[in-house]
């Protein structure tokens, strides 16, 4: 694990004064002194308990900014500062010799900040996993692969390709949204419509789902609020008949998607998902 360090600190800014600090006057000023002082950690002489303290201090206190309240109102800020904790924290765990549990802890540690953080310094998260990654390869060829289980993240995405329907569009390829979606059995996405066509693949596991058409729209009483005005308040398997009783009357398409299958989605076309047991899916939004 020696070379390890020097690889990471080859992709970090060579010094303090490059290596960017950057908030908007949502993070309050206790919390930059904290980072800065984390960045000045970095290119000093300090013991690995302090560097791993002051980042900690970063991480508890970004996540529970990143735990309040709904997620879509959560600040993109603190979701920055949140991988810069995790950043320090990387740095902490793996500039003086780290054992091989460290190194684990190390890329979870990334893995979380891909997660729930959001894009600092060109990605630099991605970067210390595709090195951390090799280092636990190659300090554990020998051994059994079914023992690793670190999660993979920049390698699943390689494993998804573009199906060729998606060129059916005039929309770039660029524009071509994909998301994974994963979860146990029971995982329902309510009744919503997409501003894009979408292919929905099926992986793993198999999930229910309805269809409505636009035309329909009204019978399926869409909230109010801008931000909620393409989901529906109804219930699906479940509809309240008092508070919606258009809804009984909207005729609806139904199937099962199984492993191997792809359904097409046509643009703003009402759809309710429910998984039928732990299920991965990959949706390909396009236009
Ligand atoms: O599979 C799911 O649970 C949701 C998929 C979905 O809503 C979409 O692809 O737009």
């Amino acid at each position: 694990m020696a070379m390890l360090w020097s690889r990471i600190s080859a992709a970090l800014p060579l010094n303090e004064e490059q290596f960017p600090l950057q908030f908007n006057d949502k993070v309050e000023s206790s919390v930059l002194e904290m980072l800065k002082r984390s960045r000045h950690q970095l290119y000093s002489d300090t013991t690995s308990a302090s560097r791993m303290l002051n980042a900690q201090i970063i991480l508890d206190f970004s996540w529970e900014k990143l735990n309040t309240g709904t997620w879509r109102h959560v600040d993109k800020e603190w979701r920055r500062v949140y991988s810069y904790g995790c950043l320090f924290k990387v740095a902490a765990l793996c500039r003086e010799e780290p054992s091989a549990d460290e190194v684990l802890q190390a890329l979870k540690t990334c893995d979380m900040g891909l997660l729930m953080g959001a894009a600092i310094m060109d990605n630099i998260l991605q970067v210390i996993v595709q090195i951390l990654q090799s280092e636990v390869r190659e300090s554990t060829k020998e051994e059994d692969e079914s023992e690793h289980d670190q999660v993979k993240i920049p390698e699943l995405k390689e494993d998804i390709r573009l199906p060729d329907y998606c060129c059916l569009g005039d929309g770039d390829e660029d524009d071509i949204t994909v998301n994974a979606w994963f979860g146990p059995g029971g995982t329902v996405s309510p009744l919503h419509q997409d501003p894009q066509q979408n292919f929905l693949a099926q992986v793993m596991g198999s999930k229910y789902i309805r269809l409505y058409s636009p035309e329909d729209t009204d019978k399926l009483y869409p909230h109010q609020s801008q931000l909620l005005h393409n989901t529906s308040q109804v219930e699906v398997e479940n509809p309240d008949t008092e508070r919606f009783p258009e809804f009984a009357k909207a005729p609806y398409l139904e199937c099962v998607l199984q492993p191997g299958e792809v359904l097409f989605i046509p643009v703003q076309h009402w759809h309710y998902i429910r998984s039928l047991e732990l299920s991965f899916s990959v949706s390909f939004w396009w236009s």
